[in-house]
């Protein structure tokens, strides 16, 4: 019972010059535990790509919505469209092409130049759609199906 009393003034008297008991005073004295890792708020994981709630057209670009032009190819099965004369805007355009008829058909577009600028597959009894991107000037619209141009399937169309 004594010698704790004792031991402990000498510690006390040791902690001034040295320094008792290596645990209690370094612990103490010198704040070396860093506190728990301060995380960085990294909760400003900004992307948040809210989705789009479909208002805005489903293709991404920007440069204009395409244009929808209507062709349709007389159901009676005569060699000919519904008209001649298509016109729109520059830029991108898409042609919806309806061939009632039994007899195939498809419309293809080229340039003034005589240069095929796409065409759709050709068929009977449907809708098939032609998209183009159509710089200003005058083009043809024409059936490829052999005989069915000179018949009378086709016609201009003028880009604005
Ligand atoms: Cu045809």
């Amino acid at each position: 019972m004594r010698s704790a009393p004792a031991a402990l003034a000498l510690c006390v008297g040791l902690v001034v010059v040295a320094g008792c008991g290596s645990s209690s005073s370094t612990s103490s004295s010198t704040e070396s535990s860093t506190p728990a890792a301060s995380t960085p708020a990294t909760t400003s994981s900004a992307s948040e790509t809210s989705t789009s709630t479909g208002a805005s057209g489903s293709s991404g670009t920007t440069s204009g919505a395409a244009q929808s032009l209507k062709l349709e190819a007389a159901s009676s099965g005569e060699l000919k469209y519904d008209t001649t004369s298509l016109s729109a805007n520059a830029g991108k355009v898409s042609i919806d092409f309806t061939n009632m008829s039994s007899t195939p058909h498809n419309v293809t577009v080229e340039s003034s130049s005589g240069a095929t600028l796409g065409h759709t597959e050709t068929f009977a009894g449907g809708t098939k759609t032609l998209a183009l991107s159509l710089k200003a000037g005058t083009y043809k619209f024409f059936c490829s199906v052999p005989g069915h141009r000179m018949a009378g399937m086709e016609g201009t169309l003028t880009i604005k």
